[in-house]
């Protein structure tokens, strides 16, 4: 069997060195035409006539290649057998080109048929991923950047040449870098501050658009988290809050209630309420730490004092704070009911200690 083989071979050898290549022929298509194109005709480029392909039984040899181009002897053409896809015939390489011979028998005769598949531009570019997700920190300085993955484009050439855009450019702008190994890093660039309290997420617009004629584009939508930083201090409602008591008020009695808001979130916008008063005070009231609500935990005795100042601070997990201040607690010691005649109604009297001044006055008519 190897002795067969040997000689098989050698005969072969012998044969194509005696018949060696009578001419060679090119051709270009473009890929992806439809079965039964016409690639050239053969007959005219070798200058054989129709009458020797039959009698030479000519036909084409294509090796370990698919047979893509097909020979008709009558019309002395080549056409393609099936539609050629560049892409998977020959992925990136360039030039993409089908080996043939154009084979001849009585005598043997032996033509180089080379068939050059031309790229058309069939694919758009596509982004690795469907969506693209950033958490950045509001404190992410100006100029930090945040690297993208480049599309891809099966085509060759200019039909794979990408350029990128990025919308809106209100934060951020497209950076791409030329590599040595010929690759462009591409990424966004903050350029402007981000700021979650105004903003918390964004979403921007990633196009690639190729080089191709007509030119093919694919977007990829870019979602960004703003994360939060503890930039903003408890801010009260009021500045400064009022509030009256009678002097009889049980202990536990709310008397009023301070509010602060944080436009942070999360820990650095959980409020605490403490009292930063001094003195005698901080037996008589309490701030609720959660609520803001001023209670009454003492006795008021109006013989004691008849104002009190109360300095109440709200305060961020982050540290940040804010006060205000109840600059009096007034406690009247009497109220009585008195009927207006005119009208019917009664009408509390009061008697208020405002500072230092003792005044006497009638509240709003209170209807019964
Ligand atoms: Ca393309
Ligand atoms: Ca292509
Ligand atoms: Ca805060
Ligand atoms: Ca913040």
């Amino acid at each position: 069997m190897a002795s067969f083989v040997m000689w098989h071979a050698t005969a072969l050898f012998m044969i194509l060195f005696r018949y060696s290549v009578r001419g060679h022929i090119s051709y270009s298509i473009p890929e992806e035409m439809p079965k039964g194109s016409i690639v050239g005709n053969i007959s005219q480029g070798l200058g054989l006539d129709l009458k020797r392909l039959k009698s030479g039984k000519a036909r084409i040899f294509a090796g370990d290649n698919t047979e893509f181009v097909g020979l008709n002897k009558e019309r002395g053409i080549l056409l393609t057998e099936e539609k050629i896809d560049r892409e998977a015939l020959c992925a990136k390489t360039t030039p993409c080109a089908l080996h043939l011979q154009l084979i001849l028998e009585n005598p043997m005769e032996w033509y180089d048929v080379t068939v050059e598949i031309i790229d058309i531009n069939d694919n758009a570019p596509s982004f690795p991923k469907g969506e693209i997700t950033f958490e950045i920190s509001e404190s992410a300085v100006i100029g930090a950047r945040f690297m993208l993955e480049n599309a891809i484009d099966l085509d060759v050439g200019s039909n794979s040449h990408l350029s990128y855009s990025l919308k809106p450019t209100d934060n951020f702008v497209l950076s791409l870098q030329s590599q040595t190994d010929g690759d462009r890093n591409m990424e966004m660039v903050l350029q402007k501050v981000l700021d979650r309290e105004n903003k918390e997420q964004l979403s921007l617009l990633l196009t690639a658009v190729d080089g191709g004629e007509p030119q093919l584009t694919s977007t990829v939508r870019i979602h960004v988290t703003v994360l939060d930083i503890n930039d903003n201090p408890p801010v009260f409602n009021q500045r400064v809050y009022k509030a009256t008591l009678p002097e009889n008020t049980p202990k536990d009695t709310v008397i009023t209630s301070v509010s602060a808001s944080d436009a942070d979130e999360g820990s650095n916008a959980i409020i605490t309420y403490y009292m930063s008063s001094t003195g005698d005070v901080n037996d008589l009231f309490m701030v609720d730490a959660r609520s803001g609500k001023i209670i009454l935990k003492g006795s008021a005795d109006f013989e004691k004092a008849s104002r009190y100042q109360l300095n109440i601070q709200a305060r961020d997990q982050g540290g940040l704070s804010d006060s205000c201040k109840l600059p009096w607690v007034a406690l009247y010691s009497y109220a009585c009911l008195k009927r207006d005649l005119k009208t019917s109604a009664y009408i509390v009297l009061l008697s208020l200690s405002v500072w230092n001044t003792e005044i006497r006055r009638s509240s709003q008519n209170v209807f019964l």
